[in-house]
């Protein structure tokens, strides 16, 4: 086993034997190998596409799987071996179907389209393998932002929206990964292009989501609990919440989120359901204390799950991309829904949840609510009550460092405003930072999938600045990234110039020192230090 995909990889080299996060060395290499596959259906379906013999249910597996290795998705070994063989099968599948004369053109197979399940244990197949560390590095960066593209694109594309560009792309940048003849520069302009075609999929998954269930509000959310049997349901994905909601209706069992389902509170489509209570409790990893004391059923639709405590192991069931071994699955049916009456049954018979919290916290300030206080916004930059934004997105994490981002957000001047998105914001939204003019301190545009509204926010600002540049702008980036999505994240601002940002609370394992010193030239990209040190840099940039 090697993983270095998190920040969390141990001593920020790698995880060699088990993961920091929990995962197996044999699941680990299990992940290894269906990646390996995904490239040999990557080679073909490229052929396929144009040969106009392609299958969208090829795109559906390349997403699910390559998803399913994103960090604390799935845990499962049998399920990865059973994705491996299906994985085989279909890549057979899709070579048969291509025109004889495609396959004669070709003057020799390279390794990873000839692979079987045969001499796949024989072949060294890790991306990590590579010798040239800049080349090794370039080709991680592309593989793990390629992890994030397929885990948007997969939500965008359960709610019906999709984009064959992006699923194209997906399959080049895997086969760009095994291929010996790109230089260093063919494989940053693909990295670059992963983090455009970011933009797209992030802008995809926000159509998605507001045509689906509204845009989001602004919402005081309860984080207190009411005194009936509850269902916690964590992850990102809107589909499972709408289900969950609509089957718990009139059961008198109630539905609280958790984690990056937090944001969900604010769709008004899920505001008509008196059972939705609110939120419980804080980031993924806070679950072992936070889930014991929820007593009722808990269901994990996408990361971040970590392997469960057995005190709470009968109650935590998993769906779609999720897994772990031991623990009950809800699968989707063929009519594409899904039956959560294992779940309800449970709750009828728990305990109320205990309270960990009470009050309220701000949520739903995605771009569409944010631009509809732009005056507002524009006027008290323009008088100097809001001397800058500090865009604090990205994730949490469990190590203590991260301490750091709590610190920063307390002490930022009190005319600063931060701009979050993902589940970094739980280290600082129930400070109470206060508003400025009735704007609050931390506009909070929603989950990790959300960060095209801090795009969308940062363009009509320079637009109402009539700045042409995005880094005139005084908006300045400290961000927090833990798993595959926030690399993609990264990877969509700097496709849009976005210069100076500082990332923590490290940089990640798979950088090389060369690629580094590329990221510090083009784009000023800087690790995080102390709080002091950079509120100083953060907010001297104008
Ligand atoms: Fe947080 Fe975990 Fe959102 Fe990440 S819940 S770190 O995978 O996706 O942000
Ligand atoms: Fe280690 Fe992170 Fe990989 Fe888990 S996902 S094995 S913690 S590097």
């Amino acid at each position: 086993m090697f993983c270095n995909q998190c920040q969390e990889a141990l001593n920020v080299k790698g995880c060699t034997k088990n993961g920091v996060c929990g995962k197996k060395g044999e699941v680990a290499d299990l992940q290894d190998r269906l990646l390996y596959i995904l490239k040999s259906i990557s080679f073909y379906n490229l052929k396929a596409r144009a040969a106009g013999v392609n299958e969208e249910a090829t795109d559906r597996f390349v997403l699910d799987s390559y998803f399913a290795t994103l960090t604390n998705t799935n845990f499962d070994k049998q399920e990865f071996e059973s994705l491996i063989n299906k994985a085989f099968k279909l890549r057979d599948e899709i070579k048969g179907k291509l025109p004889a004369e495609v396959l004669a053109a070709e003057k020799s197979l390279p390794a990873v389209a000839t692979v079987t399940p045969e001499n796949i244990g024989s072949l060294d197949i890790a991306v990590h393998s590579t010798q040239d560390e800049d080349i090794r590095s370039l080709r991680e960066i592309l593989t793990f932002g390629l992890k994030g593209l397929a885990a948007y694109a997969h939500h965008a594309y359960v709610l019906g929206y999709k984009d064959e560009g992006i699923y194209e792309f997906i399959e080049k940048g895997l086969v760009s990964t095994t291929d010996d003849s790109l230089d260093m520069e063919t494989l940053l302009g693909m990295v670059l292009e992963c983090g455009k075609k970011g933009v797209s999929v992030l802008a995809l998954l926000d159509k998605a989501n507001t045509e689906t269930y509204g845009n989001p509000e602004p919402t005081a959310v309860n984080i207190g609990v009411r005194d009936r049997p509850g269902i916690l349901i964590s992850g990102h994905d809107l589909r499972d919440l709408e289900q969950l909601l609509e089957q718990t209706k009139g059961t008198g069992i109630d539905v609280y989120t958790h984690g990056e389902m937090l944001p969900a509170n604010a769709y008004p489509a899920f505001k008509k359901y008196d059972n939705f209570v609110g939120n419980y409790g804080n980031s993924w990893w806070k679950q072992y204390e936070e889930f014991e004391k929820f007593n009722g059923p808990i269901l994990m639709t996408t990361n971040c799950i970590i392997p469960p405590r057995e005190s709470y192991k009968n109650r935590i069931y998993t769906t779609g991309v999720v897994g772990f071994e031991g623990l009950t699955h809800i699968y989707e049916k063929e009519d594409g829904t899904k039956d959560f009456s294992p779940l309800i049954e449970q709750a009828k018979t728990s305990k109320p949840p205990e309270p960990i919290e009470s009050g309220t916290i701000t949520a739903g300030f995605a771009h569409e609510a944010a631009l509809s206080v732009a005056d507002k916004i524009i006027d008290a930059v323009k008088t100097g009550k809001i001397s800058r934004f500090v865009v604090m997105a990205g994730c949490d994490g469990r190590h203590k460092e991260r301490a750091y981002y709590t610190d920063f957000a307390k002490a930022l001047p009190e005319d600063t405003v931060i701009l979050t998105a993902g589940c970094a914001k739980y280290r600082y939204n129930k400070l109470d930072l206060g508003d400025i003019g009735g704007i609050p301190r931390v506009i909070d545009a929603g989950q990790c999938n959300d960060s095209y509204s801090l795009v969308v926010i940062a363009q009509k600002l320079a637009e109402a600045f009539g700045l042409e540049n995005i880094n005139d702008l005084p908006v300045s980036y400290n961000i927090a990234w833990y798993e595959q999505k926030a690399v993609l994240v990264l990877l969509a601002l700097l496709s849009l110039g976005v210069k100076n940002i500082t990332l923590g609370p490290t940089l990640p394992a798979f950088l090389s020192p060369n690629v580094i010193k590329v990221l510090v030239e083009n784009f000023n990209l800087r690790p995080n230090t102390t709080v002091e040190e950079d509120m100083k840099v953060l907010l001297k940039q104008a």
